[in-house]
């Protein structure tokens, strides 16, 4: 029994299982600004409607932050701008700058999903979908397939800026909005979601776990040195100086381990997976995926966007 998978993009606005870890009305341990609220609600009826109007023209939405939000990101910014020159990899810096020079990215303002997604789909192809918050690990991985990438665009509260329990659009803008520009990256995300397409509960149990300690906490080695590429690094300052001193524990990426290893979304992680290169990770990776039992295989159809099952 295969579980139901999309075949075509706009398929995807099946792809909206919500995980609600934290609900914000009711927990109190992690403030919402109203406006945040706001945007929740907002993205929960974005996704009531089909998402995927702008390939017949419509734009997403664009959102008016409150000076609030917009203080929030100024401070974001400016303690983690000041520390990725000599932390983050190559790819995350070219792409940053790319965004600082085209893109509006600054201090001064949150920029717009809209603005960001044209932008992706000139580089790599890869365009946003607008979402109310955490999915189900297979919707999230699916979307990838079609180099599409679920982003929320409300932002934490004001009284924790440097920790948010759950994506929200710092994490996305700054941690992988840069890395989704990179072509050789972009290609890595979506061989991960065509993995997932179809799979058993198990295996996107272990997609999900190499997601996690690549795409989001991944590290590697560049010019000597080691880098961080992940988002959830690169998002938090915090865990992203934590990664690169001395203190954790690092092992090479090897896909059959890592998918194993038991991961922590609450503190920072026991371990950090550090890969020789983009290259040697995809590599790596197409040999554990084309390993996955399937009772049929997937190839991605870009003039159709669409996957053929075979
Ligand atoms: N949902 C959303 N909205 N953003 C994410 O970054 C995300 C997700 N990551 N669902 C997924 C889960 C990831 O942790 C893996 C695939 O489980
Ligand atoms: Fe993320």
């Amino acid at each position: 029994q295969v579980p139901w998978f999309p075949r075509q993009i706009k398929d995807l606005d099946r792809c909206n299982m919500l995980i609600t870890k934290f609900d914000p009305d009711m927990d109190q341990e992690h403030p919402v600004s109203e406006a945040a609220r706001r945007h929740l609600r907002a993205g929960l009826q974005i996704q009531a409607v089909s998402v995927f109007r702008e390939t017949v023209g419509d734009p997403l939405p664009t959102v008016e932050y409150t000076a609030e939000e917009a203080s929030t990101w100024r401070k974001v910014y400016q303690q983690l701008r000041g520390v990725y020159p000599s932390l983050a990899c190559r790819q995350f810096l070219d792409g940053l700058q790319q965004l600082e020079a085209e893109c509006g990215y600054g201090e001064e303002r949150i920029p717009q999903l809209r603005d960001v997604s044209a932008f992706l789909k000139e580089r790599t192809g890869f365009q946003l979908r607008p979402v109310a918050g955490l999915l189900s690990a297979r919707d999230f991985l699916a979307s990838l397939a079609f180099r599409v990438f679920q982003c929320t665009q409300y932002i934490r509260h004001g009284s924790a800026p440097m920790h948010s329990p759950e994506p929200d659009c710092c994490h996305e803008l700054l941690g992988h909005i840069p890395m989704l520009a990179d072509k050789e990256f972009a290609q890595f995300s979506q061989e991960i979601g065509l993995a997932s397409l179809g799979a058993s509960d198990e295996d996107i149990e272990k997609l999900s776990t190499l997601y996690w300690f690549t795409v989001e906490f991944g590290l590697c080695k560049q010019g000597g040195a080691v880098k961080a590429y992940g988002a959830g690094l690169l998002s938090s300052y915090g865990e992203l100086v934590y990664a690169l001193s001395n203190e954790p524990q690092y092992k090479p990426f090897d896909p059959e381990e890592t998918a194993l290893q038991p991961y922590q979304d609450q503190t920072y992680q026991p371990v950090y997976f550090v890969s020789e290169s983009f290259e040697d990770a995809k590599m790596k990776l197409r040999k554990y995926s084309a390993n996955i039992k399937r009772p049929f295989t997937v190839r991605y159809d870009p003039f159709t966007c669409s996957v053929e099952v075979l």
